[in-house]
């Protein structure tokens, strides 16, 4: 695996740190103990923890109102994973990148793996695009794309589907993900059965042309671009859209994709209950979509889905592995920085809740012990497993301080030399 920042660097780093997250480590060792758990077991957990990074995630996004482009921003899919190789370097919790077609799209497939073997890195759930024209296409997704009242447009939308999982075999993802903004904006503007009904005989045409070892995660967002009525708008029509098309479409919850105070880690439970859980999308919001980073508004809320994903694992056993993946892209920060803490924020959350002993809490549960079941949980969130992470990274190979050893490394200074920033250059790809 090539490294993209310079190895002896990462170690004088991580050599400067090493006393004092050798004492950290005891003394969280120390705790745990007294707690019946063990510190190097709980490393080696965390050491099997991966998220993929979104491709789009390495440019920096915008608002409807403006976008700042960011220095040294990625101009193509190459720039792209090589700031993917970074994070999953010092992060070592990063292997895989999910890409978004056509933004990502190659003129040759092979060399595009290739490349991403060189890095180290493979490819996770490849993601369409039917939320936006592009240039030379015939037909308009104005107003709409899969659900279209237009035979053309619906087509040219699953073709596009199609040529998605043809791209992603060639590059060996093995999923595609589905997001529409299909919808209406004012009432009457829909039928609004109608709509979901065309959604789904669009779906079975991409459905078809699955491979045998494929899945599809239909991904459902509350609203924006379709204000008044989107047709995938929830877990529940995204539930019954899966199970409709077959045992190969799931449901892909984005945590920033609901309503506020939505309880986002039940919806975990039930689509986990009914083997529909097909991954995630992590980032936080405060509002909306607002692709913040993971955890950085309600990490309690991040933690309870890991508590469910637990119970869940526990449950079914090996067999269950929904794919974890980020999704985000903010306007003021570095978002190789931004990416590397919401990986490591996710995978505290997934340590957190390997703290928790379940038959501790399922006896609590059923003696109806309230408060001490809720303590339970709380004392796993409030533990600071910070130490357990830094030395899952350093003894892997990774940074100890991922953001403190990238600021050190000068990248971000070296790229924006090799990169000139171009008018309208958009990390996303947004054209
Ligand atoms: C839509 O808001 C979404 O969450 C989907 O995952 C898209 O593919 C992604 O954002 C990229 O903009
Ligand atoms: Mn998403
Ligand atoms: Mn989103």
């Amino acid at each position: 695996m090539t490294s993209v920042i310079d190895a002896g660097l990462v170690a004088d780093q991580n050599a400067k740190l090493d006393a004092q997250l050798q004492a950290d480590y005891e003394g969280l060792g120390g705790m745990l103990t007294r707690r019946g758990l063990d510190i190097d077991k709980l490393t080696a957990l965390a050491q099997t923890f991966a998220v993929a990074v979104p491709s789009w995630g390495a440019g920096t996004g915008g608002t409807r109102f403006a976008r700042f482009p960011g220095r040294g921003e990625p101009r193509n899919v190459f720039e792209k994973l090589e700031d993917c190789a970074v994070i999953h370097q010092l992060t070592r919790a990063t292997p895989s990148v999910s890409p978004h077609f056509p933004w990502d799209k190659p003129t040759d497939a092979s060399e595009l793996r290739e490349t991403a073997k060189a890095l180290g890195l493979a490819f996770d759930a490849v993601n369409s695009n039917t939320f936006q024209d592009q240039q030379g296409q015939e037909q308009s997704y104005k107003f709409g794309s899969l659900t279209s009242t237009s035979a053309a447009v619906r087509a040219q939308a699953v073709a596009h589907n199609i040529e998605c999982i043809e791209i992603g075999r060639a590059i060996g993802s093995q999923a595609l993900t589905v997001w529409v903004g299909d919808g209406a904006n004012f009432p009457g503007q829909h039928n609004l059965r109608g709509a979901l009904e065309r959604y789904l005989d669009s779906m079975r045409e991409i459905y078809a042309a699955l491979p045998s070892d494929w899945n599809v995660f239909i991904e459902h967002k509350l609203f924006e671009p379709a204000f008044y009525a989107t047709t995938i708008a929830d877990w529940g029509t995204s539930f019954a859209c899966a199970t409709e098309l077959g045992p190969k479409a799931k449901c892909l919850v984005d945590l920033g994709h609901h309503a506020p105070n939505t309880n986002i880690e039940m919806i975990v439970a039930r689509l986990a209950q009914f083997g529909k859980l097909g991954g995630f999308h992590f980032n936080d919001s405060k509002y909306g979509d607002d692709d913040l980073d993971s955890g950085s508004i309600n990490p309690f809320q991040l933690f309870l889905v890991f508590n469910e994903l637990a119970d869940a694992a526990r449950r079914e056993g090996e067999a269950f592995k929904p794919a974890y993946m980020l999704d985000q892209s903010h306007n003021v920060t570095d978002p190789i920085e931004s990416l590397m803490s919401s990986a490591a924020e996710v995978q505290r959350a997934f340590v957190q809740s390997a703290l928790v002993d379940r038959a501790v809490l399922t006896g609590l549960q059923e003696q109806n012990d309230v408060l001490e079941a809720a303590q339970t949980l709380k004392r796993a969130f409030r533990t600071d497993v910070s130490p357990i992470l830094a030395m899952a990274r350093v003894r892997a190979g990774g940074a100890a301080d991922p953001v403190a050893c990238y600021r050190a490394s000068g990248y971000r200074d070296r790229v924006a030399g090799l990169r000139p920033a171009k008018a309208g250059a958009s990390g996303s790809g947004i054209v």
